[in-house]
């Protein structure tokens, strides 16, 4: 009789486990991409990418960027949005040609590790001529990659949200990107929290803000994200940059994912990047 109430008790147990962890999509300690993770898959569902043109006034013409839409994609729903930057030696294609994203989330989709969510890639080097050709370094090119901000927030964000089904509040907002691009995610996610709440900066270069600009109120900031993820290969260059900014946010008391692992600034790490953010965004944290 009294195993089998302890019987009883264990089936409970494992029934409210699995109401549990089947109801709420919590985090999970989230690991290292592994071999495969980027190779596609014929037998899972594919989501899909249109490039679209939006009016910026900003720059005062039309620009290009790209959105992918995920695998069972429905516009009876409504997504999140992550907002996904190139580097300084790219453009609004930059990551589908080296890190094809759409391949990273397939699988993760068809493992049940991602929220459904729309990725805009959009060009965010913000001028009339954005194409990386040329001395991409020149300052005024530069310059347009801080330009972006008014784009992004004035006239892409704008046009997604009027184009596409997804959820406008800040809570449903990610930015990240490489390089270029991480230190515009720092730049414009964390002076932009009415905005975004989770930020994600893979190998940040030196466009990243000096930290205590970044981060002028440690407190409000605290209260504001829900994930602030930073990370960049050891023997990157540019790991100064990424790793000043998590030694004063550790200094605060400020929340983040500090994650460096072996390898240089390329997509191996970008990539990796990708697939362990991705996982965590728009989870209950
Ligand atoms: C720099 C070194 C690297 C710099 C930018 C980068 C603006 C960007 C690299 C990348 O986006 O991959 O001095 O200055």
């Amino acid at each position: 009789m009294k195993k089998l109430i302890l019987i009883k008790r264990a089936l409970c147990f494992v029934a409210a486990l699995l109401f549990a962890s089947s109801t709420f999509a919590q985090q999970e300690i989230v690991k290292q991409s592994q071999p495969g993770f980027d190779v596609v898959r014929a037998d899972i569902p594919h989501g899909k990418i249109d490039t679209i043109n939006y009016n910026s006034k900003t720059v005062g013409n039309s620009r290009k960027a790209l959105v992918y839409t995920p695998p069972g994609f429905s516009k009876e729903n409504k997504y999140p949005v992550l907002y996904l930057l190139h580097g300084i030696g790219g453009d609004e294609k930059e990551w589908l040609n080296g890190g094809t994203p759409q391949v990273i989330l397939d699988n993760l989709y068809s493992q049940g590790k991602v929220v459904p969510m729309i990725v805009v890639l959009p060009n965010g080097r913000a001028m009339k001529d954005d194409r990386a050709t040329g001395n991409v370094m020149a300052p005024d090119k530069v310059a347009a990659f801080a330009t972006f901000e008014k784009d992004l927030l004035n006239d892409l964000i704008p046009f997604v949200e009027r184009e596409f089904p997804v959820l406008k509040d800040r809570e449903h907002r990610a930015i990240a990107g490489l390089s270029m691009g991480g230190g515009q995610s720092l730049n414009f996610g964390l002076g932009n929290l009415d905005k975004f709440a989770w930020v994600g900066a893979f190998s940040a270069a030196p466009n990243t803000k000096k930290p205590e600009e970044l981060v002028p109120d440690p407190e409000a900031t605290k209260k504001q994200l829900k994930l602030l993820w930073i990370s960049c290969g050891e023997s990157d260059g540019l790991l100064s940059f990424s790793k000043r900014t998590h030694e004063y946010l550790a200094e605060k008391g400020v929340p983040h994912v500090y994650y460096i692992e072996p390898g240089v600034h390329d997509f191996k790490v970008w990539k990796n990047g990708l697939y362990m953010f991705s996982q965590q965004l728009f989870k209950p944290i």
